[in-house]
């Protein structure tokens, strides 16, 4: 059997990033496209030469062109700009929803088969662009921020708690920006939930408070230090995850911007909700109870979304 296709568009800090996590996992053959000339070529060879060490089997190309992605199983877009230092990630709405539309036109001529993960910013406004421009199915087209986001909410909890990661489940759902929610009653340390911990008194409901702040602004504080550019590690991680759960119909019950009709109260349109991700792409939205609060939380997240979405219609009219 043929080894999978996975195409990176962008090959900038996470699409590099991105490939050499794929090549590490042995994922499958491995096409780095950018505009860039001599980016994609040059980090492609780079990563090609780990082979010999790390004792891997896969292809590595690097390339300019869309016909290279010919038949890709799965596309995780990077392409477009990422956020500077003041700068919010709706700031970038404009310039990367003209990448979006080169970016869907090239993966529906293609590589209409893919399942296709966006990571570029603002997350699910640029998901809901590239599969209107695309317009793949639905199930196949999906935003890469849930598990990126709820990763960081863990890692800051397991800090709190001194326990392993490992042992720390969370959920953040919502729209990928600072109204992102995260649910601490549907987090837990190896199942206990957080507002359980903090009547045990492993930590306050102060602490507990500053730490989902910390998540909302967990984009922001990397952005603040590395002053030229964004998070690239930890968001490419989290996208493999993403394409691992496909490639192998791993049934992953994971937090992404997906395609909502009908669940959780929504109408149509794609924001941060639980997933299952399996061959069939986005299997099944979860359709989880909130509290009156939640909702509300949630509610104010889905409006954001909802702006920036008529934003980009305001912007492209053949999106209107
Ligand atoms: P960067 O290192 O600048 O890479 C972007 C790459 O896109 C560059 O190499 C560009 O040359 C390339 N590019 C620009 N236009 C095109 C085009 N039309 N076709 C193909 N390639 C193009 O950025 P990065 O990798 O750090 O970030 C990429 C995106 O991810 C940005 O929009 C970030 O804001 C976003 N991001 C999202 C998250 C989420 O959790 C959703 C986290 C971190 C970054």
């Amino acid at each position: 059997m043929a080894r999978p296709k996975i195409a990176l568009i962008g090959a900038g800090q996470i699409g590099g990033t991105l490939a050499h996590l794929a090549a590490l996992k042995e994922l499958g053959d491995v096409v780095l496209f950018d505009i860039a000339e001599g980016t994609p070529e040059g980090k492609a060879l780079d990563i090609a030469q780990t082979g010999p060490v790390e004792g891997i089997d896969v292809k590595l190309k690097g390339t300019q062109s869309y016909e290279d992605i010919a038949g890709a199983d799965v596309c995780i877009v990077t392409a477009g700009v990422p956020r500077k230092p003041g700068m919010s990630r709706d700031d970038l709405l404009g310039i990367n929803l003209k990448v979006m539309k080169a970016v869907g036109e090239g993966i529906a001529a293609n590589a209409p088969d893919a399942f296709v993960i966006c990571i570029t910013n603002p997350l699910d406004a640029m998901v809901w662009a590239l599969r209107e421009f695309s317009g793949l199915p639905r199930e196949k087209v999906c935003g890469m921020a849930g598990v990126l986001d709820s990763a960081r909410f863990r890692h800051f909890l397991s800090e709190e708690f001194n326990v392993s990661m490992r042992d720390v489940t969370a959920f953040v759902l919502g729209g990928h920006g600072d109204t992102m929610v995260p649910l601490v009653r549907y987090s837990t340390v190896a199942g206990i939930p957080l507002p359980d911990l903090v009547q045990m008194g492993w930590t306050t409901q102060d602490k507990l408070d500053a730490i989902v702040q910390r998540t909302r602004d967990g984009g922001a504080e990397i952005v603040g230090m590395l002053k030229t550019g964004s998070a690239f590690y930890a968001p490419a991680t989290a996208a493999i995850e993403m394409a691992e759960a496909y490639l192998k119909d791993q049934k992953r019950l994971l937090p992404c911007a997906a395609w909502v009709d009908g669940a959780l109260g929504l109408k149509g349109m794609y924001v941060g909700v639980p997933t299952v991700i399996g061959a069939g792409g986005i299997e099944r939205i979860v359709d989880i109870k909130m509290t009156k609060d939640e909702q509300a939380m949630f509610e104010h997240s889905v409006k954001a979304v909802k702006g920036l979405v008529d934003a980009c219609k305001g912007i492209d009219s053949s999106l209107a």
